[in-house]
């Protein structure tokens, strides 16, 4: 693969001996690891800060989620309904994923597209007629595309997020515009169905919200940097916000205990009433598109 690269891409070993593409061009800084096909950074050269929020205590190991950047989540999310056992919001941020091209665009952007298999031994979990495909395009915006099919003859239920990891000044600050009037179930109240009343989402204490049946542009709006992030999607009827706040920072051991106040999730999900299910030889994709202005 190496040799087909573009200019501005390389396949590297990153943290963890891990197999990572490392993308440097004109438009923006990222990295890709192919554990869980799992973007780790995108920085638009217009930006002084990363977009994409990081643990410094992440861990970088095979058969362990990566702390921050865009973990995804397939074949189902949070716990396993009826297997406690099963890691948490799937096997897909834990597998090795094949790196299938990477392609330079007219814009300056790079393309990369990952591919992951159901019913291969290392990936339990997935039945083996799913299929999935992974598209990013790097650049001054990002965009990512999972496109999962069913190539069996049967019909495939499943729930995905790209469970995006914002940076932002200080979530005490930010605000989130494009969920109002929108159902959610209130993770940190026992799952109980709440409205979106106000037109802007705040954060002052340890937020957790599964917005069901919006296919919304949310738009982050953030004083502490000076910028807005802009999520607009597709193939997705789920928005989830997440912030652990104190005590759940200080529960995780591959989180920081001080650094909630330097991140947000907005995620890019279809879960719960809003799980996908696929016909036979259909296929669904799911988009996320993320630009940044300045404020
Ligand atoms: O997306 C929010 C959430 O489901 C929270 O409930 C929280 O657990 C978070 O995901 C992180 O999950 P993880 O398994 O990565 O610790």
């Amino acid at each position: 693969m190496s040799a087909d690269l573009p200019s501005g891409a390389r396949l590297d070993t990153g943290r963890g001996g891990l197999a990572r593409l490392s993308i440097d061009t004109p438009t923006c800084a990222a990295e890709l690891y192919l554990h869980g096909a799992h973007l780790c950074r995108w920085q638009p050269r217009n930006q002084a800060h990363p977009v994409l929020w990081m643990s410094d205590a992440s861990r970088f190991e095979a058969g362990a989620p990566i702390r921050g950047g865009v973990p995804i989540c397939f074949p189902w999310f949070g716990p396993r309904a009826g297997d406690p056992s099963a890691p948490v919001h799937g096997v897909a941020r834990i597998s090795a994923w094949t790196l299938d091209g990477v392609t330079l665009e007219a814009s300056g952007a790079i393309i990369a597209r990952l591919s992951l298999d159901g019913g291969a031994p290392a990936i339990p979990h997935v039945p083996q007629d799913l299929h999935l495909a992974y598209e990013l395009h790097l650049g001054r915006d990002l965009s990512m595309a999972l496109t999962v099919t069913n190539r069996g003859g049967v019909p495939a239920t499943f729930e995905e997020a790209l469970h995006t990891y914002f940076s932002v000044g200080d979530v005490r600050r930010v605000t989130v515009a494009g969920l109002e009037g929108a159902t959610y179930a209130d993770k940190v109240d026992g799952g109980t169905r709440k409205s979106q009343s106000d037109e802007l989402v705040t954060i002052g204490a340890e937020t957790d919200r599964l917005y069901l049946d919006t296919g919304a542009t949310v738009t982050l709006t953030d004083p502490g940097l000076g910028r807005r992030l802009r999520v607009e999607k597709t193939g997705s009827r789920s928005t989830v916000v997440w912030n652990p706040w104190i005590a759940k920072s200080r529960a995780m051991p591959d989180f920081g205990d001080d650094e909630w106040p330097g991140m947000i999730c907005i995620e890019t999900a279809n879960a719960s009433a809003n799980a996908v299910t696929l016909p036979p030889h259909a296929s669904h994709t799911m988009t996320a598109a993320i630009n940044v202005t300045a404020i």
